[in-house]
């Protein structure tokens, strides 16, 4: 049986790498081509009539060129446009052979290759990754069987209950139509009136606004599969079933003003992140969970599980951890695979199925919909990214970019020409779960989806007091940025009175409007603990970024037992300095990185070693101080060790205004002065894998 702390097993001997080694290209010493293959001596220059005379139109080199140049881009996705992927691997735990027929369920000796694309929703291709915004986590199993996509977000529920107001929520949340903006960003009229006139989405819109939408890496988000789909057993048994991705390194995130920053400073913050850790050896793991519950009992949970807008808490039905996936390996080619990976709801495999909600029902269609616009045509399947290692034979046929040569005489089924081929699975094949179907057609939401308010509310009452005061935070600032008065009064009175009396209160009073509705926070004060991040922080420094500010004259030691002991623990701990260099003599430490170039939001934490003469320079840059001061407002774990503890606490003084509290009541600060050194780099170390210290903001006054 594999454990979470096993290393992954590489994928099978014919697993996606190998299959993608078909196409891949390399060009070790080969001569330049046309598309047809015919070698072209010179491409500096076009062929023309005389040197000064004008280019032919015989030039086949120049019009392919050109052409193919011309057409190089494809539409993006219509929403979850930014996205950023990696390969890797699942590997089962325990055989679920009691709740599924689907064989990578089943088997725990099989190694199933994966690919997975993290995404925004609303920016486009180009914009920022650490917007406010959920985060897609879809992730493609190359099954034996065929593929399985799940198709989640990094969030349990969703804004609306049926898919056929999909458009008009996309349409809201997306830049405005008549200017184009704002771009990655829901902070603006639009989405705030759509959000106010429809409230089902207020459970989601709560979650938005969580930190959770700020993540500090995928590494550290969870997944989620949203729908209730069905395990369906060998004897045709269904079971409802939720699925989650747990991840190894904690649940964290950043900080609002950190976020808005580094989209300044690094838009590719997630991206890079993912693909430096992943080159690096710092693998990112997830554990699949699911939740299983028999359809009747469902009956009786009190919320209706075809609701996509209701979870099912964790203290009701726990999460059973099953397996583990591993993302190991980055693309080779940003447009041949994260750009055309083609992720589809109905991608199913047996053993696995669909239930009556609305939402799946829409996205069964939508997902194959765009993909044929978006990849040019309905053959994307055979794209090498998209197409299955189980091997493909139907009577489908034609179509834009058809890459088989398909040699079969008879095109249909049932045939004699072809001996009967392709044969109709014996055994083995899909098989609907034969679900009673019966009603009255109508265009009406069922009475069971109507209560829109208790879960929202049930994930207030769950947050800690920093989560609740990063939520109101987060609410006064988009609602701060809709311009139509009407459109805050009433998102404020419609819907937060309805889930909290204080935070719509709070709310009200930031963004100019009153709370004149009756405050009607829901009776039961439910909550579920699993909710909170807090629950489910992170334990170690794994993929941590430290900045270790330095100039020459820096007490070189004390680096070194620092950064031996986060390589320890597989964080990266960098020289930032005044130049890049080796600025320290021969022996000492580079800078690979200078106050130029960086910025203290790009770091988890920073450390500030001793060496009078470095301190010294330091100060009189004028940098340091500031980015210090940055790290302490963004709740980061500082270190000092030596004279760099002056250097800290004047940057504190200098923040709370010269009336710095004694150091010991200040949470994630570690200074060591003579004498105590030698154990700074394990206290360090400690206070780098708490994340950071929100309790810090009660002692820092508000900005003027
Ligand atoms: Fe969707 C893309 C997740 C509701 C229609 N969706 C898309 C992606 C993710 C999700 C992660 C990006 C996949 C990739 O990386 O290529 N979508 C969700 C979740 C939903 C959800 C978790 C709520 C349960 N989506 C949803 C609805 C509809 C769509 C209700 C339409 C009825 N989604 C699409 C789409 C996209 C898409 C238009 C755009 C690009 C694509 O499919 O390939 O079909």
């Amino acid at each position: 049986m594999s454990t979470k702390d096993a290393a992954p097993r590489t994928a099978s001997p014919h697993g996606k790498n190998d299959d993608l080694e078909r196409d891949r290209t390399r060009c070790d010493g080969a001569t330049l081509t046309t598309d047809q293959g015919i070698a072209i001596p010179h491409t500096d220059d076009s062929l023309k009539a005389g040197v000064r005379g004008p280019t032919l139109l015989e030039d086949f080199h120049f019009r392919e060129k050109m052409t193919r140049f011309d057409h190089e881009r494809i539409p993006e996705r219509v929403v979850h446009a930014r996205g950023s992927g990696a390969h890797g691997v699942f590997e089962l735990y325990e055989s679920l052979a009691d709740l599924t027929t689907a064989e990578f369920l089943c088997d725990p000796s099989i190694v199933t290759p994966v690919f997975v694309r993290f995404s925004t929703v609303q920016g486009s291709r180009g914009s920022a990754d650490t917007v406010r915004d959920v985060r897609g986590f879809a992730t493609k199993f190359y099954t034996r069987q065929g593929n399985f996509d799940l198709v989640g977000n990094n969030m349990p529920v969703f804004f609306i209950q049926d898919g056929i107001k999909f458009p008009d929520f996309v349409h809201a949340v997306k830049p405005e139509p008549h200017h184009e903006m704002p771009q990655g960003a829901s902070a603006h009229d639009s989405f705030w009136d759509f959000c106010g006139l429809v409230p089902e989405s207020a459970h989601m819109v709560m979650w938005t606004m969580s930190d959770r939408a700020i993540p500090r890496s995928f590494a550290n988000m969870e997944g989620f599969g949203v729908h209730t789909f069905r395990l369906i057993d060998s004897k045709g048994v269904s079971r409802f079933v939720k699925f989650h991705w747990k991840p190894l390194a904690g649940v964290c995130s950043l900080a609002w003003d950190e976020a808005q920053k580094i989209a300044g400073k690094d838009s590719d913050f997630h991206r890079r992140d993912l693909w430096e850790s992943i080159a690096a050896g710092h693998f990112f793991e997830y554990e699949l969970g699911i939740q299983v519950i028999d359809e009747k009992v469902a009956e009786g949970i009190g919320v209706d599980l075809l609701d996509v807008t209701k979870i099912i808490p964790e203290e009701v039905v726990p999460v059973r951890r099953i397996g583990k996936m591993t993302l190991n390996r980055n693309p080779d080619n940003f447009f041949a695979e994260t750009e055309q990976v083609a992720f589809c709801v109905a991608n199913v495999v047996p053993g696995i199925g669909f239930t009556d909600d609305p939402m799946m029902t829409a996205r069964l269609f939508s997902y194959l919909d765009t993909q044929i616009t978006r990849l040019g045509g309905p053959n994307h399947a055979q794209l090498p990214i998209n197409r299955p290692l189980a091997p493909v034979h139907n009577t489908q046929q034609d179509g834009f970019g058809q890459h088989r040569i398909a040699t079969a005489r008879a095109n249909y089924v049932p045939n004699s020409i072809g001996g009967g081929c392709p044969f109709a699975a014996k055994a083995g094949g899909y098989v609907h779960f034969p679900e009673v179907v019966s009603g009255t057609k109508t265009r009406e939401r069922s009475p069971s989806f109507a209560d829109h308010f208790t879960q929202a509310a049930m994930f207030w009452n769950s947050m800690s007091e920093a989560e609740k005061q990063h939520i109101t935070d987060a609410y006064r600032f988009e609602l701060s940025k809709v311009l139509r008065k009407a459109i805050r009064e009433r998102y404020v009175n419609e819907v937060l009175a309805n889930i909290d009396g204080d935070l719509a209160a709070q709310v009200a009073a930031a963004v100019g409007v009153t709370l004149v509705a009756n405050v009607k926070t829901p009776a039961a004060k439910l909550t579920s603990p699993a909710l909170s991040m807090d629950s489910s922080k992170p334990r170690s420094i794994r993929g941590r970024r430290v900045a270790i500010l330095a100039a020459p004259g820096v007490d070189d030691g004390q680096i070194a037992a620092v950064v031996t002991e986060l390589t320890n623990g597989g964080a990266i701990g960098e020289v930032v300095s005044i130049g890049l260099g080796r600025l320290f003599g021969p022996q000492g430490p580079e800078a690979t990185r200078s106050f130029l170039d960086t910025s203290s939001v790009l770091w988890d934490a920073v450390y500030v070693p001793g060496g009078a003469q470095s301190i010294q320079t330091l100060r009189a840059g004028g940098e340091a101080v500031p980015f210090v001061k940055e790290a302490f407002r963004h709740a980061k774990p500082i270190g000092a060790t030596g004279e760099g503890a002056d250097l800290v606490e004047a940057a504190i003084a200098e923040d709370l205004g010269g009336a710095a509290p004694p150091r010991a009541s200040i949470p994630g600060l570690v200074l060591a002065r003579a004498g105590l050194i030698a154990a700074f780099p394990a206290a360090f170390v400690q206070a780098i894998s708490e994340h950071r210290f929100w309790g810090r903001s009660s002692l820092v006054p508000p900005r003027s």
